[in-house]
């Protein structure tokens, strides 16, 4: 029950990931033959529920790639789902408060943190995976399960120091652009006020010691974040990579056939 991800943030490895959009088991085979290191699958803007994300992670897991999942919405089911399958963090969007955040940790944490429910199921092997008291193996998924809030909210950024503070807190993903939407400055990733907010989401997580995770479209971006000092960068989603992957093979193919 570990979680190869969290191992990489601590030794500082600077993990990459990117989103599922896809949804397809043959398609996260081959990312797993990239270099990435982590998915998420995207049960809020993609079509896929619990059932498909379990298939995912299957595919995840035999690839080397440790399968995150952004959760539909705040609802226990949507968080309890996703986890019981075996998710090794959820991405929790559209975070408006500290409460709506504690009420996640109720639902991601096993007590004493907060109060998930206890079933044995796919995340511990049906309780098969090793001889662990229930005890035990509440402690050992509360460490190896990532919980990350979006700070993507004019609300969520306005309380993202006591956000961070919260036990149970493992993270921050920041969403770049709803959170520029938020702002009133939609897709300006470079106006003072968007860096500005960056900036202190950064501060909060380094100064709480939480990892840090942001969002880019680009290879560029993807260095310029590690530069600025993310934790972990997640580069756009399968079906642009796989749009942007043919699209400049088409053009070369093009290019070379006017030769
Ligand atoms: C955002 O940019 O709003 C995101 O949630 C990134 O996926
Ligand atoms: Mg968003």
């Amino acid at each position: 029950m570990k979680n190869k991800l969290k191992e990489q943030l601590l030794r500082r490895e600077r993990p990459i990931g990117t989103f599922c959009g896809l949804n397809s088991p043959t398609a996260i085979e081959c990312l797993g033959r990239t270099g990435l290191e982590f998915v998420i699958i995207d049960c809020e803007h993609s079509p896929a529920e619990a059932e498909t994300a379990m298939e995912l992670m299957r595919a995840a897991e035999l690839s080397g790639l440790t399968a995150l999942c952004r959760v539909r919405d705040l609802s226990r089911s949507a968080v309890l789902k996703l986890l019981d399958v075996g998710a090794r963090g959820l991405i929790v969007p559209n975070i408006h408060s500290v409460e709506e955040v504690q009420q996640i940790i109720d639902y991601a944490k096993f007590a004493p943190i907060g109060q998930r429910g206890f079933c044995p199921t796919r995340k511990d092997g049906w309780g098969f995976d090793t001889e662990r008291t229930t005890a035990e193996t509440m402690a050992v998924m509360n460490e190896a399960t990532l919980l990350l809030p979006q700070c993507e909210t004019k609300e969520a950024l306005e309380h993202i120091e006591e956000i961070v503070a919260l036990e149970g807190v493992d993270g921050v993903f920041i969403g770049p652009f709803d959170l520029s939407i938020a702002l009133g400055l939609p897709g300006q990733f470079d106006h003072e006020e968007v860096q500005n907010a960056f900036a202190r989401i950064r501060k909060a997580c380094r100064e709480a010691g939480k990892f840090c995770f942001f969002f880019t479209g680009t290879a560029q971006g993807v260095a310029d974040g590690f530069a600025a000092g993310y934790d972990a960068m997640v580069m756009g989603i399968d079906t642009l990579l796989l749009i942007n992957g043919v699209k400049s093979q088409v053009e070369a193919a093009k290019k070379a056939m006017e030769k």
